[in-house]
């Protein structure tokens, strides 16, 4: 078995779903948290130029360091069996999972970055009103297609699609939850969805588990 180490800031952000793969998967990894603004910049601690292309996320396997987020998590999934049993139920999760990627870059991330508090509420409605409902009318759509949506996205088991989706759904209520807002709660599929992955031992000792993190 190789020996993981995972290097992030102090946040879930773009690595949280490679943890939540190996913590579904049950494999130990060291969970690095570097300080983005005291350990960083520093270089004389040898932190950012020891990485590739010098930024994070970074998975090292056996002393081989490796970057780029997506990369790392097709990588892991196809690692740990979370990237479907056909290459129709491959397309299925790479489809969902370019979704919430898109989601988390175009709007997400926009709203959280927002300093204005003012514009942030506006970007949290427009998110709300106008950008969800598209997507979770296809994402429900998707999820109904196997097991009349009871289930998870594809098969009978757990999928990376399923854990992304989880994450995206777990960043969007606690980033807008400040506000009183939450995109999901027309969506009764999708709530029980993400209480079903929630409740997946790993994952539910992992959510308790985790340093609690603004992102
Ligand atoms: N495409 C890369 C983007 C990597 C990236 O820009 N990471 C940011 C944090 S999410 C970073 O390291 N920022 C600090 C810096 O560039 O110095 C990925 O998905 O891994």
């Amino acid at each position: 078995m190789p020996s993981y180490k995972l290097y992030y800031f102090e946040a879930r952000g773009a690595a949280e779903l490679a943890r939540l793969i190996m913590k579904q998967a049950g494999q130990d990894f060291e969970d690095i948290r570097i300080n983005g603004v005291t350990e960083w910049p520093k270089k004389k601690l040898e932190i950012k130029p020891e990485m590739p292309l010098e930024a994070l996320p970074v998975l090292e396997i056996d002393g081989k360091k490796f970057c780029q987020s997506i990369a790392i998590v097709h990588y892991l999934a196809r690692e740990f069996g979370l990237m479907g049993s056909n290459n129709m139920e491959a397309l299925v999760i790479e489809e969902l999972l370019e979704i919430f990627t898109e989601i988390t870059i175009k709007h997400l991330m926009k709203m959280y970055h927002e300093k204005d508090h003012e514009k942030k509420v506006d970007l949290m409605k427009t998110i709300k009103e106008t950008v969800m409902p598209r997507y979770i009318a296809f994402i429900e759509e998707r999820l109904k297609e196997n097991n009349g949506g009871k289930g998870f996205y594809v098969g009978d088991k757990v999928s990376v699609a399923d854990l992304a989706l989880y994450n995206t759904m777990f960043n969007l209520k606690k980033s807008m939850g400040k506000e009183g807002q939450d995109p999901f709660e027309g969506s009764n599929l999708l709530n029980a969805f993400y209480e079903r992955v929630a409740s997946l031992p790993n994952i539910a000792a992992w959510e308790k588990a985790r340093p609690q993190t603004d992102m």
